[in-house]
Parts: structure tokens; sequence; C-alpha cells
């Protein structure tokens, strides 16, 4: 069977990677994963966090739940956090990024506010989930994306379907 690569999309809430993992999904055929929803579907917690009112991932089991797909190849994954996913797992990450100003928006449309929101806008600020990403991945396949306006969302896209087709070129 044809060999195809694992696609990490990562970066704080509301950078883009839903957005951006559906129409790469529908573009290249490959399967897209969202680790939040999967959780929700399998209750893969492991308790509640009540500073931030929301349950704690149960991280081990969703890595279990993931290894058999993952290793067959295909898949792109979306989460706001890296450093748990084995290593070996992917073939590419992205780190989409997002001007504060615009994620502030977008955060409050999505109805965070509080210190929900300010904490995650320190989180883009601060780069912590590229910080994660650059530790946990060999550095040569970590990628930022802007990720500000529909036409960035347009160039990610042909950046990541021509880096696709070269990755099944050289591996099949
Ligand atoms: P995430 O999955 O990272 O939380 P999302 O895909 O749900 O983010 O996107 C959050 C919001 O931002 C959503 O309303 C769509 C919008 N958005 C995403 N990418 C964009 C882009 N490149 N330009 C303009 N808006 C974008």
């Amino acid at each position: 069977m044809e060999k195809r690569p694992n696609v990490l999309l990562t970066g704080t809430p509301g950078v883009g990677k839903t957005t951006l993992g559906k129409e790469l999904a529908g573009r290249t055929g490959l399967t897209y994963i969202n680790v939040g929803e999967l959780a929700k579907e399998g209750n893969l917690y492991e308790g509640y966090d009540e500073e931030y009112s929301c349950p704690i991932l149960d991280e081990d089991r969703v890595v279990d739940e993931l290894d058999d797909k993952m290793n067959e190849g295909g898949i792109i994954v979306d989460y706001h956090g890296c450093d748990f996913f084995p290593e070996r797992w992917f073939h590419i990450v992205f780190v989409l990024r997002t001007d504060n100003s615009i994620l502030y928006d977008r955060l409050e449309k999505r109805s965070y506010s509080g210190k929900k929101l300010q904490d995650n806008i320190q989180c883009e600020i601060f780069q912590t989930i590229y910080e994660e990403a650059m530790e946990s991945y060999h550095k040569e396949i970590v990628h930022q994306l802007p990720s500000n306006m529909p036409e960035d969302l347009e160039m990610n896209l042909e950046q990541i379907m021509q880096w696709v087709e070269q990755w099944m070129k050289d591996n099949n």
C-alpha cells in the first residue's frame, strides 16, 4: 500500500488549526483527527481542572487510542499541545501563529473571557507552543505558519499540499 505522511497542526487555541486541517484533509485525502473531539467522544479524561473549568486530557489513553492509525500513516492531527505525542508519529509539524489583536477578537467571538482569554493570548505572545514543538521534535521538521487572513490559509494549504506530494514521491 502507498505510504502517506502524518502531519501535526498545533498552536494556541483560535489560530486556525481546525479550519486548515479540515480543508487540507478535503484536498489531500488524508484523514483529519481533532484530539479535543476524540477525547470528548471517548471520554479520555483523567479528572477536572477547577481553575479553567475543563476536563483534563488523559494523554496516555489518547496516545493508545491513536497509535495504530498513526502507524498506518496519512493522518492530520490537530491539537493545542504537542509534547505528549510520540516523536516518531510525525513527519512534519506546523505551528500556526496569529497576531495578538486578531487572536483576541477570534477568542472573544468564541466567548472566551477573563483569565482564560488572557492566558491564551499570553500563550501566543510567549510562543509557548512553538517552543514546546521545538523541544519535542527535530527542529528541521518544525515550521511556523502565519494564520491571520484568508490569504494565509490559501498559501498554507498550497505549501503543505506541495510538501505532501513531494513526500509521497520520495517515499513510494
Ligand atoms: P483552532 O482550531 O486553532 O482553535 P479555528 O480553525 O477554529 O482555530 O479558527 C478560529 C477562528 O478563526 C474561526 O472563526 C475561523 C477563523 N480563521 C481561521 N483561520 C483563519 C485565517 N487564515 N484567516 C481568517 N480567519 C481564520
